[in-house]
């Protein structure tokens, strides 16, 4: 029941034979999703064999199959995890209620803009990476690209396969439009502000697949708490391949770290941009940049948004299973709010506070891998800590108004979380947005 029937056009394991009106509106839009490929995906090299892993399976043990296929011959298809027959709301207002296997007619509008929102990330960031097969540092690196752009396309199906099956003409037509908005393109953008700017070099993919699509992490493993059946299920799949964009983030900035500490050693005293190192004040900017970015897209600290969706059981928190209350009508999140120029904690109701909850679990996620980085210098000797801050250069939300790169960065080093090198302390410049 699990395997998926690759027999067809469109690999799937939703039973697409048996659904007609589906079936012709999925093949009406995958050649328009290769011409998009094509135009605006990775640039050359569609003619090469690449070895890359296609999902084959929904099973825990061996969903994954490895071979050598051209990029555009790519088997991308529609796999959910299996249903539950039993399972419920598990959270908000209908906890406890049959999970939905349609969408609520109440609901259906905040449910498109949801999966229209998170649908949107995933052709942008193929289109962010489009040129970075030419730059590639090593074949292992370019294959990971690769890997990582063939499966956000993949999660583009997955999300235009919700769309025109259960929201009818407008869901086909929004399915149309994921196609046509451009990452970075002035009069017809990407929704959300990270998936527009430019991630031109390696050091910004790596700083992009460890932070950005760890949002990705978070924001699906809260869809994939929905009372919306098949929202949860085919997010619950796509957590799946997330795992590898998130280690090829990590793993790629800390071999960065790793050959600038060697560099340090090396030649004492002197820049390591001089032997073709990435100085770390770089790596910390880059760093800054992305983490504020990727932070801000948790939406405002206080959202009515967020609560509607806790509240109608359409976004939940990740790891709803862990709170012992999935009500959220008593409780209250304090949070350190700026207004009207100061910094000052005010407790929030949970219910609105629900993105600066999830925001919470994101950055506690990424400092681990900050931590991993850390290590790599410590274990080199080196004094450089990197310490992004959670309210520096942000764009949305409460700190967008501030300008707290002084006060950041003068509490981080009053607490000794961030030490320069000696001889190599940066200026005091705020990172640039417009690499
Ligand atoms: N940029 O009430 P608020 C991934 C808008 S990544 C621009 O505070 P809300 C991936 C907001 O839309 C995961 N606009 O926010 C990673 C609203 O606009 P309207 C993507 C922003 O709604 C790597 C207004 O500001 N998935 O999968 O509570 C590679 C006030 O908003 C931004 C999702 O995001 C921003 N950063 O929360 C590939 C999940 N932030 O309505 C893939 C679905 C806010 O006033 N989305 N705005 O015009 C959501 O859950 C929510 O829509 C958000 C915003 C968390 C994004
Ligand atoms: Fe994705
Ligand atoms: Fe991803």
């Amino acid at each position: 029941m699990a395997s998926i029937d690759y027999s067809q056009k469109i690999p799937n394991n939703v039973d697409l034979s048996s659904d007609k009106r589906l079936q012709r509106a999925l093949e009406e839009w995958q050649p328009n999703y290769l011409e998009w490929w094509n135009s605006v995906g990775p640039t050359d090299f569609n003619a090469n064999e690449i070895y890359l892993r296609t999902a084959v399976s929904v099973d825990s043990d061996g969903w994954a199959h490895f071979g050598y296929v051209k990029m555009p011959d790519y088997r991308w298809g529609i796999f959910l995890e299996p249903r539950n027959e039993s399972r419920t709301v598990g959270f908000g207002d209908h906890l406890g209620e049959p999970a939905w296997q349609q969408v609520p007619g109440e609901y259906r509008n905040w449910l498109r803009r949801l999966i229209v929102t998170q649908a949107d990330t995933e052709p942008a960031s193929v289109e962010q990476q489009r040129l970075l097969g030419h730059t590639a540092p090593s074949l292992y690196d370019m294959r990971n690209l690769f890997q990582v752009n063939v499966e956000e396309g993949r999660h583009l199906w997955a999300m235009v396969y919700l769309l025109q099956s259960y929201f009818g003409r407008d869901g086909r037509e929004e399915a149309d439009e994921l196609l046509q908005r451009r990452s970075g393109n002035p009069d017809h953008p990407r929704i959300l502000g990270t998936f527009n700017q430019p991630c031109p070099d390696w050091l910004s993919f790596f700083c992009f697949t460890m932070f950005t699509d760890r949002d990705g992490k978070f924001q699906l493993l809260a869809l994939a708490e929905s009372g919306f059946d098949p929202l949860a299920r085919t997010c619950r799949f796509m957590l799946t391949e997330e795992a590898h964009h998130m280690f090829v983030g990590q793993t790629g900035v800390g071999r960065v770290i790793e050959r600038t500490c060697s560099v340090m050693k090396e030649h004492p005293g002197k820049d390591p941009a001089q032997f073709g190192a990435f100085p770390l004040e770089l790596v910390q900017r880059y760093i800054n940049f992305w983490y504020s970015s990727s932070t801000d897209l948790y939406g405002s600290e206080v959202s009515s948004n967020s609560a509607n969706f806790f509240a109608a059981g359409l976004k939940g928190r990740a790891f709803e299973e862990r709170y012992d209350e999935h009500k959220a009508l008593e409780g209250s999140l304090k949070i350190e709010r700026f207004i009207e120029g100061k910094l000052a904690a005010e407790e929030v109701a949970l219910r609105n506070a629900m993105n600066e909850v999830l925001r919470g679990e994101y950055l506690a996620d990424c400092q681990k891998g900050i931590d991993y980085w850390n290590r790599i210098t410590e274990k080199h000797g080196v004094e450089f800590r990197l310490a992004p801050h959670r309210r520096f250069h942000r764009k949305i939300g409460d700190y967008a108004a501030a300008s707290s790169t002084t006060r950041a960065t003068r509490s981080a080093r009053r607490s000794g979380t961030r030490r320069w090198a000696s001889g190599s302390r940066p200026r005091r410049t705020a990172p640039s947005c417009s690499r």
